[in-house]
């Protein structure tokens, strides 16, 4: 095709490729969905209905891109990995985020019915989602991440419990909720849950107080298949961006065989990572 007068303004597109060799997560969180859960009465403090909607989503992301590796939800946020051997798109951050966001939001919305039958979605507060990347050097640091999030999870569900008690059974004013808060620590709060409304936070749910994991789970036989074990030797040979064409997509096919499961689940000790080491490992 000739180059037409036009063609010079594609030097106007920048490259945004992220480093490679390096753990990249896609980080999406909810806009305003302080209003939005106002909006259409989100049970204080968690809502079952939305939590699970944004884990159903969650999963049709983790589907769609057999790319990436887990996935880590809280509240109205969502954390997905891609392994530092990944070469999506060529690991160009906007492809990424806004595959991964829209993806998210197409199936959040399409199946916000079937979680709220009761509450049809108005055109004028839509669920939207923003995004970012952001890379990190190695495992340790991915891992780090990861905890920071989950314990991120435990302080605000334990504060949230809290204070929708006091207010919700304790009948105090959000100001004198708050107020009674300041400055206590987790075993204050535990004291107050446990003492005035008969909770045990240790009993309470585990998606609350630990957040939602998603990943492949792979069948023994087939984790350790040959063509797993070819993959893994081409892997190891040559650096992961060399991977050749037929080998990334073998790699692909293995992980869309693969069950997509959510547990929730410590992820900041060692044994969760160690009883899965295809998530560190990438391979599949
Ligand atoms: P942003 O992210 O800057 O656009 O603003 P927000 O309003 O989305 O704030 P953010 O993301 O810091 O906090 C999440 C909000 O979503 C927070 O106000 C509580 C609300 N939310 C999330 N999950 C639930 C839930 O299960 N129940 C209720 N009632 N609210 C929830
Ligand atoms: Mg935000
Ligand atoms: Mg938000
Ligand atoms: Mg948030
Ligand atoms: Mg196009």
């Amino acid at each position: 095709m000739a180059n037409s007068k036009y063609e010079y303004v594609r030097l106007f597109e920048q490259p945004d490729n992220l480093l490679p060799e390096t753990w990249i997560v896609v980080r999406i969180d909810g806009r305003g969905f302080h209003k939005l859960s106002d909006k259409y009465k989100f049970e204080k403090p968690n809502d079952r209905r939305a939590l699970d909607l944004m884990n159903a989503a969650a999963v049709s992301v983790m589907k769609d891109l057999p790319d990436l590796i887990i996935a880590y939800g809280v509240s109205d946020e969502y954390s997905f990995v891609f392994h530092p051997n990944c070469q999506l798109f060529e690991r160009r951050s906007a492809k990424l985020v806004t595959t991964i966001v829209s993806t998210f939001t197409a199936s959040y919305v399409c199946q916000w019915p079937i979680f709220f039958p009761d509450k049809p979605l108005d055109l004028s507060s839509l669920p939207t989602f923003d995004g970012r990347a952001v890379q990190y050097p190695n495992a340790k640091i991915l891992r780090d991440y990861m905890s920071w999030r989950q314990v991120d999870c435990h302080i605000n569900n334990l504060y949230n419990t809290t204070f929708w008690s006091l207010v919700l059974k304790g009948g105090m004013s959000n100001v004198e909720a708050e107020k009674e808060l300041q400055g206590t620590v987790s075993s204050d709060k535990n004291e107050i849950l446990f003492s005035r409304f008969g909770i045990n936070y240790n009993n309470e749910a585990e998606i609350y107080k630990k957040g939602s994991v998603v990943y492949r789970q792979y069948q023994l036989e087939d984790q350790f298949s040959a063509t797993t074990a070819s993959l893994t030797q081409a892997a190891e040979s040559q650096p992961s961006g060399e991977l050749s064409k037929t080998q990334q997509e073998k790699m692909r096919k293995l992980r869309r065989k693969a069950q997509v499961v959510v547990e929730h689940v410590d992820i900041i000790k060692d044994d969760f990572w160690q009883r899965r080491p295809w998530l560190l490992s990438g391979k599949p």
